[in-house]
């Protein structure tokens, strides 16, 4: 017996019974991903090239990686129906903020609100919504500075304006999150009260230590700068 696939059964809550119909809102489907993966495309393009800028005139690089992803058919289907929309194309594009995702791991805090407003001065990016998580973390220690753009894409006969979220962290945060999202994902114990503690005290410890790695950085650029002087 054939059993379905994960992209299949997703695919399966959206075109329903098979007609025409069906086929028609299957390729519209798969149009709207093939235009978030453009947007993905675009947006990692404009981190990599202030990274490779940013590297040429400092002498270091601001962005340790960046990964992109486009969110999982399976996924989409489960938000749509968790914030009781429709499982229609439209609604994805209008609903979610979320199905092209890049996450750009910096070198240090100060790095990432530098590539931040770097990339929102940018002529062809809209800002939508920012949550600084750094600033304000999550109850449960989560840090992580959040924005949803949207970027103009140039396609062969339109212009599609598509929205994509940026997660931008440091290493030390990207670590954290990580390895809390394995360890806590369907497993009911990770919400325990004293595991929750003891995760968002190692929070606490990460945070601490990526400001004070920041600081060293500052003092030694302080030094360099007076034995150049
Ligand atoms: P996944 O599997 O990583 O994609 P929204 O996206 O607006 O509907 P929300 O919660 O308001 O939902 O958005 P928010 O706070 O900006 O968080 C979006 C993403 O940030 C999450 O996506 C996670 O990737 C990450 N995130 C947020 N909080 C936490 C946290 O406590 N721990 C970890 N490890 N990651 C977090 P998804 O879709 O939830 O998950």
């Amino acid at each position: 017996m054939h059993t379905l696939s994960r992209e299949e059964e997703a695919l399966r809550a959206f075109i329903g019974e098979e007609s025409e119909t069906s086929l028609e809102r299957l390729r519209r489907f798969r149009e709207l991903m093939v235009r978030y993966s453009c947007a993905v495309r675009e947006v990692r393009t404009k981190f990599e090239v202030l990274n490779e800028e940013l590297t040429y005139r400092a002498g270091r690089n601001p962005i340790e990686s960046i990964v992109s992803r486009i969110k999982e058919p399976m996924s989409i289907v489960g938000k749509l129906q968790r914030l009781g929309m429709p499982l229609t194309v439209d609604a994805i594009a209008e609903s979610l903020n979320d199905v092209a995702g890049i996450r750009v791991v910096c070198s240090f805090i100060d790095d990432i609100y530098r590539v931040a407003e770097m990339l929102a001065r940018q002529d062809d990016i809209t800002v939508v919504a920012v949550k600084d998580y750094i600033k304000k973390p999550k109850l449960n220690g989560y840090r992580s500075y959040h924005m949803i753009v949207e970027v103009p894409v140039f396609f062969s006969e339109s212009t599609q304006v598509m929205r994509v979220e940026i997660q931008l962290r440091t290493v030390a945060m990207d670590f954290w999150a990580s390895l809390e999202h394995s360890m806590k994902y369907k497993k009911e114990s990770a919400d325990r009260p004293e595991i929750a503690a003891e995760l968002k005290s190692c929070a606490e410890v990460i945070a601490a230590t990526d400001a004070r790695m920041q600081n060293v950085r500052l003092r030694i650029e302080a030094l360099e700068k007076q034995s150049e002087a």
